[in-house]
């Protein structure tokens, strides 16, 4: 818990000096062993990522999540909580995307959640980086299920930089274009670029489907801020590596 109130500054400092950031997402449910858990942190760490989400959709216990960020505390980096739902939280994260699910069709996703969660943040002082999340694309994907979202179609980049401007104007400072974790295709170049080019100094948060370097420095040329990869690690972690390596050394 030594990152604190600094994780906020800790982006912005490095986003200010010209640097792309990485966010490695583990997934609670996928951890096999603490072992491989270890292991995982110790590579993506070591190659440059930035900081460690900690979150999933479904099956998601806090004594998981707590497991994981404790593993986390073994290395240098912030732990922050993405949670799908009330159970994602953890007293020994560092800080946490209070994330509203915007474009969800449900107001428990909007607001709900946060706020049976927001007086547990407080007792736990918990860093909050307040975060508008944005789902685009498919139906087809676990977050768009389970957060009861209406997805935004990928050739309609006006509609997520409506609702990244809206989020803004409430003042959130993260806008999280998400495809969903797995998801076939990732958030689209033309959306990221026309949200940063509204939401000027908003970071822009960009994950899903992201599975090669290529993708992941397309999306920051394009205006993404931060890059989170989940899905490749679980599987390649070779090329995680490679993805974050490219990535921070642009
Ligand atoms: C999901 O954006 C993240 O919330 C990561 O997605 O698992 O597809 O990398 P992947």
């Amino acid at each position: 818990m030594r990152w604190r109130g600094k994780v906020y500054s800790y982006i912005t400092k490095a986003l200010s000096s010209g640097e792309k950031i990485h966010f490695t997402l583990i997934d609670p449910e996928k951890i096999r062993s603490i072992e491989e858990l270890r292991n995982i942190l110790k590579t993506v760490v070591d190659v440059g990522t930035d900081a460690i989400l900690i979150g999933g959709s479904l099956m998601v216990f806090s004594d998981d999540v707590t497991l994981v960020a404790k593993a986390v505390e073994e290395f240098d980096k912030p732990s922050i909580l993405f949670p799908g739902n009330i159970a994602g939280l953890s007293p020994y994260a560092d800080a946490i995307l209070f994330i509203s699910l915007l474009n969800s069709d449900n107001v428990y996703y909007i607001v709900g959640a946060q706020v049976v969660a927001a007086p547990v943040v407080k007792r736990f002082g918990l860093e909050v980086l307040p975060t508008g999340y944005i789902v685009v694309g498919s139906f087809n994907t676990s977050v768009s299920f389970m957060g009861r979202a209406r997805p935004i179609p990928l050739d309609k980049p006006a509609i997520a930089v409506a609702y990244a401007l809206a989020a803004k104007y409430m003042g959130m400072k993260f806008a999280y274009l998400e495809a969903g974790s797995g998801a076939k295709r990732c958030v689209p170049l033309k959306m990221v670029s026309a949200v940063k080019k509204a939401v000027e100094d908003m970071i822009v948060i960009v994950g899903g489907g992201i599975r090669d370097a290529d993708k992941a420095i397309s999306l920051a040329n394009a205006g993404a801020d931060i890059i989170v990869t989940g899905t490749v690690v679980e599987k390649d972690i070779a090329k995680a590596v490679n993805i974050i390596s490219k990535l921070k050394h642009r």
